[in-house]
């Protein structure tokens, strides 16, 4: 994406788009993040035709990461979240670091792909014994195109071994669970310097030195967070809609309680000081599966389609950890409904409409827990990313939250980290409301008002059991 931001402006143009398809190796899952990074340097080739670029700046998803020899370089393909090799792992962390005290420490939500239990995962693998660098990926991408090597904060507050806090490592819980902290490269604020691109790296994309890269909130949830176009002082909740829907509050500090960790809150470190304060919920990724299952037909339609079907039929806990890994979506769906006693839903129409509606009624748990654990009630529920297009399903989100939705901008994690790159070499100083606020003033938004009562959305939680707050190990 090629940013342009000036006083009254804030424009993206699309320079190239590239698919990120995993790999199943007989060893699990990985990214083929070379052909990634075959994609970063096509993309700057074809920024680099559209505009002089006076900054560049990376961000991608959480928690994975590459492995780098004493040479520098790249051990193996890194390993994907959604691979199950993490399984049991959680269970034996926890007998040296029993759960309250881990999040007590670290206040990120229990989930099994956590960088920690990734490491922990691997200790006894040739290749992390033979690691001398754990990069995330996109300090790994940062690496490549300028030789430097940093930890972003925002990106490390998803490793499970930040405390957030004191917005540093946690020696403590390194410690106890026998990761080592050196591996890491020195943490890195959104906004400072990252270097420069590589001279091999300018002729490989006929780009024309110097070309800065910049430090932004490099956890693409983060980046979308910035971009919110919430108002100064307006009582928000955001949900950063994808294949994830991440949703919460932004915070100034953490909520560590009991009650926050067996609601499964995670406290993730944003832009200037301030927390993510949200829980994962499955996202678009339960519709993304059902399409690629069915040979990848167009959604409109189904969308359509969708809109018409019986409302609150079935719905499914899109919380719930079963639906992570890859494949038979829509049979993982109808067991799901089986196994709570309700209705199968019968064609694709009917399963689009059930993950939809389940969508919504996670999306309304969640805004509901937020403002009950942290003591803060909202007024509007801010949608962001991908799932704002979705009108059907911001719609349904307002319906469930009994609360006006404003969706937009769908490219929210790019618009962060132009804005923070724009902010780091303007000199500003400019705060993230005022950000925010060139977000509000330049991005078209949509609005939706609530409609009927959120009692049939209750009743659909307790269908699932889901009357009560979900207890997290
Ligand atoms: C979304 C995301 C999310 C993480 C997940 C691994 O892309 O970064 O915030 O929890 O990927």
């Amino acid at each position: 994406m090629v940013g342009r931001v000036g006083p009254d402006t804030l424009r993206l143009t699309e320079a190239h788009r590239f698919p990120n398809r995993p790999v199943r190796l007989p060893s699990g899952l990985h990214w083929d993040v070379l052909g990634l990074y075959a994609g970063v340097l096509d993309g700057l080739r074809a920024a680099g035709r559209l505009a002089r670029l006076d900054s560049v700046g990376i961000d991608s998803w959480a928690v994975d990461h590459g492995l780098l020899d004493a040479d520098g370089a790249l051990l193996a393909n890194p390993v994907h979240y959604r691979d199950t090799r993490t399984e049991g792992v959680p269970e034996r962390v926890w007998e040296r670091l029993p759960p309250p005290e881990l999040y007590a420490r670290t206040g990120l939500q229990h989930a099994p792909f956590n960088t920690l239990y990734q490491l922990v995962a691997a200790r006894h693998s040739a290749q992390l014994r033979a690691a001398k660098q754990v990069l995330l990926i996109p300090d790994l991408f940062t690496y490549w195109l300028t030789g430097t090597r940093g930890t972003e904060l925002t990106n490390a507050s998803t490793t499970q071994l930040i405390d957030p806090r004191t917005r540093s490592w946690s020696r403590e819980v390194a410690d106890r669970t026998g990761v080592d902290l050196g591996l890491f490269a020195p943490l890195r604020l959104p906004g400072t310097p990252a270097g420069s691109l590589l001279p091999a790296v300018l002729e490989e994309t006929a780009l024309t030195g110097p070309v800065p890269v910049t430090t932004v909130a490099s956890h693409d949830t983060a980046s979308a967070v910035v971009a919110v176009p919430a108002a100064a002082g307006e009582r928000f909740a955001y949900i950063c809609t994808g294949t994830w829907s991440l949703a919460g509050l932004e915070l100034d500090s953490p909520v560590l309680t009991e009650a926050s960790r067996r609601a499964n809150f995670t406290n993730e470190l944003g832009l200037d000081s301030t927390v993510r304060y949200l829980r994962n919920i499955m996202g678009l990724w339960l519709l993304q599966e059902c399409l690629r299952a069915w040979g990848e037909p167009d959604a409109g339609p189904l969308l359509g389609a969708a809109a018409a079907a019986e409302p609150l039929r079935s719905v499914v806990d899109a919380g719930d950890p079963a639906f992570l890994a890859p494949g038979r979506m829509p049979d993982r769906i109808a067991a799901a409904c089986r196994a709570t006693g309700q209705p199968v839903p019968e064609g694709r129409a009917a399963i689009v409409r059930c993950v939809l509606d389940s969508l919504a009624l996670a999306h309304h748990r969640a805004v509901e827990d937020a403002q009950r654990l942290s003591g803060r009630s909202v007024d509007v529920v801010r949608i962001v990313g991908g799932g704002a297009r979705n009108a059907l399903l911001c719609r349904l989100t307002a319906d469930a939250c009994g609360l006006p939705v404003v969706a937009g901008p769908a490219e929210a994690s790019a618009l962060g980290n132009v804005l923070v790159q724009a902010r780091a070499h303007g000199g500003t100083g400019e705060s993230l409301a005022g950000l925010r606020a060139r977000v509000a003033r330049t991005q078209p938004l949509s609005r939706y008002e609530p409609g009927g009562t959120t009692r049939a959305w209750r009743a659909a939680g307790q269908r699932l059991g889901l009357g009560q707050t979900p207890v997290a190990v």
